[in-house]
């Protein structure tokens, strides 16, 4: 029997709603039936907040991360407009989600992000997620291939240019694609349902420069599984068209019945690899050749912060740490008015929920390092602020169990007066066993749950340790369930003495 998400897509297709739309404002949200409001909106980028009734979010699609100064003006000022309810948040994808949008504002919203090349079509439930790609390219001087043009076609084909594409917004799930054309794995390509990494063809003596392609990468509640080889190489004039056919055999063949067995992986789980191989390359038309013998992604990964040559001669990158990815209006303007007058009027966004201003001349950095948002948002934080990533939690998101991201910071606020460290330690959070905070990636990940303290239920978390990223990437695992969170920063102190070097601050004693 059909699961009820696939009997609403059944009903109406969830792209119908964008022509809707001029019809729900005039009705009120209040009115608006709710198979639409909880989940059809999300084909257009609208999600409906449980927390805040009235208040919703909007996904936006930002491939690769990088946007226009100008584009981020038209965002800060939609951020703007929702007064003291305006909040934005940098995404584990790349991305940028506005929260606290008046139902009746959408269509000038729409209008205005048309109007700088911005959409937030097919960014939520069974589509295609925004497109993760090295944040660094085009300005890094080791990149092997500047991925910027082939990130955008790809995000053009499955949207039909940002215009909505009923053909790709009936999966059976949501799907990842990450491309990458750096030598660090930037995007974590291990989990996406498909990626294409840097690789020369194996029976070319000139060395032709192309991508293996591996697929099936997926966190859900129930299962997280490392993406695994297609077994096929492709040059990248081939990516876009391998997208498609790879996405064309999802939809059709895809399992429906179990939301938690829906994933690309469970389809080749089903046929085995060699059947699914064959299914790709028919629908194709044509074989693809065998994987090359290895990839070129084999550099530790790179968090971008600080600040950094470009492979142009005389300019410089500015990674700016943003703590879980939160901003405001009024932040976001100023990431314009720095890239417009520092660099070239572009930014970028990483998986790291981070922000790189491009492209500054070396005789503007002196005064640009006298910015005063460098304090809020530092080129250099402290070793344990660096790598915190932290998803959305019960702030706002509906399937959350526990707060996450004034916690996340709170507790390394803590943690740094009563430690010294050697090296950064990586710490992602998750709300819940869906884990998009990324915890199996971290040194230490955390996930949300219900935990028991003198019998009581109050919030924990489950804790993972080991998680590598960068080259031969491999996903941590679970070492403690329902950790209360308040006995948190005890059990952390002492992980990160056994396991990462820390020690006590000096004059901080611990009892044993
Ligand atoms: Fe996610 C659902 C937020 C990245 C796995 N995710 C949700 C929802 C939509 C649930 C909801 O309706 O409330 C969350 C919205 C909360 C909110 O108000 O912000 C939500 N996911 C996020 C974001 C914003 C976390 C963040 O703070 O950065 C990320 C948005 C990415 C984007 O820009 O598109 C986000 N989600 C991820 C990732 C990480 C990634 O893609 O690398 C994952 C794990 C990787 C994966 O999908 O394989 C992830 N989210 C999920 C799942 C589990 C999927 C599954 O197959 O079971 C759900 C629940 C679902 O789809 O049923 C979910
Ligand atoms: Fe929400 Fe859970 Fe995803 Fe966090 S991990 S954003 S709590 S669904």
């Amino acid at each position: 029997m059909a699961n009820k998400i696939e009997m609403i897509k059944t009903a109406k297709d969830g792209l119908a709603v964008r022509e809707e739309l001029e019809e729900f404002v005039r009705r009120g949200w209040e009115h608006i039936d709710r198979e639409d409001l909880e989940h059809r909106l999300k084909w257009v980028g609208i999600f409906f907040r449980k927390s805040t009734p009235g208040k919703f979010m909007l996904r936006l699609r930002v491939p690769q991360g990088i946007l226009t100064a100008a584009q981020m003006q038209v965002l800060a000022q939609i951020l703007a407009d929702c007064e003291a309810d305006g909040v934005g948040d940098i995404t584990t994808r790349q991305n940028i989600q506005l929260r606290g949008i008046d139902f009746a504002n959408i269509p000038h919203i729409f209008q205005a992000l048309e109007q700088v090349g911005l959409t937030s079509v097919q960014s939520g439930m069974d589509n295609v997620r925004n497109i993760t790609s090295s944040p660094l390219a085009g300005l890094d001087p080791d990149e092997l291939y500047d991925t910027r043009s082939l990130v955008q076609e790809v995000q053009d084909m499955i949207t039909n240019g940002g215009k909505g594409n009923p053909e790709f917004t009936n999966l059976p799930r949501k799907f990842n694609i990450a491309i990458n054309g750096c030598r660090d794995n930037s995007t974590h390509a291990e989990i996406n349902d498909l990626a294409f990494i840097p690789a020369y063809e194996q029976s070319n003596p000139n060395l032709t420069f192309g991508f293996n392609i591996l697929v099936g990468g997926f966190f859900s509640s129930k299962r997280v599984a490392t993406a695994i080889p297609l077994d096929a190489w492709v040059t990248p004039a081939q990516v876009v068209e391998v997208c498609r056919a790879i996405l064309r055999v999802f939809r059709d063949h895809g399992l429906r019945e179990n939301r938690q067995q829906s994933r690309l992986m469970w389809l080749i789980d089903a046929w085995g690899m060699a059947k699914f191989r064959a299914e790709v390359m028919a629908q194709l038309g044509y074989d693809l050749p065998p994987a090359a013998p290895q990839d070129e992604m084999r550099w530790p990964k790179q968090d971008h912060l600080g600040l950094h040559p470009q492979k142009q001669s005389g300019l410089y990158y500015a990674g700016l740490h943003i703590p879980v990815g939160r901003i405001s209006a009024e932040d976001m303007f100023e990431f314009a008015r720095l890239a417009n007058q520092y660099g070239q009027g572009e930014l970028r966004l990483t998986v790291e929920q981070n922000l790189i201003i491009p492209h500054i001349t070396d005789a503007k950095i002196p005064s640009f390092l006298q910015e005063s948002i460098l304090q809020k948002f530092p080129l250099q934080p402290t070793l344990l602020m660096r790598g915190l990533v932290s998803c959305t939690g019960n702030q706002f998101c509906n399937l959350a169990i526990i707060e996450t991201k004034n916690r996340a910071v709170d507790l390394v606020s803590e943690l740094e007066t009563l430690l010294q460290l050697k090296q950064p330690i990586r710490i992602h959070w998750s709300g819940c066993p869906n884990s998009c905070g990324q915890p199996q990636v971290g040194d230490i990940g955390f996930i949300g749950c219900k935990a028991k303290k003198n019998g009581k239920p109050v919030d924990g978390v489950d804790i993972y340790l080991g998680g590598k990223v960068g080259h031969e990437a491999t996903l941590g695992n679970c070492v403690r369930k329902g950790v209360p969170c308040e006995d948190l920063k005890w059990t952390l102190v002492d992980l990160m003495i056994r396991h990462f070097e820390a020690i006590p601050r000096p004059g901080v004693i611990f009892e044993s």
